[in-house]
């Protein structure tokens, strides 16, 4: 008889290494598990496209989190209840028209339920810190992944690879992805100036007409896109995030079917 000690092990690996063996080759992998990269990962898993988002953290939801100033309800104006109603997600009037208030840790949870269900698989614990890339033409084909806990403890332990037709920098404010893509890769010719000071109205516009493609594989969404195209911030209101999650989403699938990604 094994004890039980050895089969919870030999499950863990297992099963483990079995799911890896079937995500190292995927369609799209979404980089940051907050709000626009679990929404992208959820239209495009419902369109049969396999679907990879990996999280540094231990934890869903990035920035919806903290609320607005750790006040655990966020704003949502009426132009995305439908993505809440897909999501099963919650929302009443505030005391102004148009505008909505979710809670915002059923906002995180359902979020990810969401993506989960519709057939997502979503990895925490892990870094994306660089990218898969080819030249004449360039483009990008993955991510070049590792533990978060390797990456905190110092150590020096070589990367492994997620090959994919198309990635997705769903990062936040910081642009993890255009970052180390513009840093290493100058030929392309990326620069990324940083989000601007806060202008609620305009911001939530702005991030969702610029959402799409920045070069061939490479897709941008969320806060992200502030950071590339220096459009201003607009504070704990989410429909900009949920509405560019979706229009990345809608452009992959339609890019991935024409293979013009
Ligand atoms: C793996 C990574 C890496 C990496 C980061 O910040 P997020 O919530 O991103 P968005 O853009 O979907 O939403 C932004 C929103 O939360 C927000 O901050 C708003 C609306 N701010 C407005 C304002 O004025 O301040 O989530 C990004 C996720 C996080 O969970 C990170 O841990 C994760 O990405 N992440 N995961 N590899 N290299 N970098």
């Amino acid at each position: 008889m094994e004890p039980l000690e050895a089969k919870i092990s030999k499950i863990i690996w297992k099963e483990t290494l079995n799911d890896w063996l079937k995500l190292s080759n995927v369609d799209v992998v979404v980089v940051g598990a907050g709000p626009s990269g679990m929404v992208t990962a959820k239209y495009l898993a419902d369109s049969g496209i396999k679907t990879l988002v990996l999280e540094r953290r231990l934890s869903f939801g990035g920035g919806i989190g903290g609320g607005g100033m750790l006040m655990h309800k966020v704003v949502v104006d009426s132009k995305a209840l439908n993505i809440l109603d897909d999501f099963k997600i919650k929302y009443s009037r505030s005391d102004y028209e148009g505008l909505y208030v979710v809670d915002a840790s059923e906002l995180m949870a359902k979020l990810a339920a969401g993506a989960i269900d519709s057939g997502a698989k979503i990895v925490n614990g892990i870094t994306v810190e660089d990218l898969i890339v080819r030249d004449n033409p360039f483009r990008v084909e993955g991510v070049v992944i590792q533990w978060s806990a390797v990456n905190l403890s110092g150590l020096h332990v070589d990367p492994l690879f997620i090959y994919s037709k198309a990635v997705v920098d769903a990062t936040g404010h910081d642009a993890e992805v255009l970052k180390v893509l513009s840093r290493k890769n100058p030929e392309v010719n990326l620069k990324i100036p940083g989000e601007k000071s806060a202008y609620a109205e305009l911001s939530e516009e702005l991030v969702v007409k610029h959402s799409g493609k920045v070069l061939p594989g490479l897709y941008v969404s969320g806060m992200a896109v502030a950071a590339l195209y220096g459009i201003y911030r607009m504070g704990p209101i989410f429909t900009g995030m949920l509405l560019s999650g979706k229009k990345v989403a809608e452009e992959i699938a339609k890019d991935l079917r024409g293979g013009s990604q």
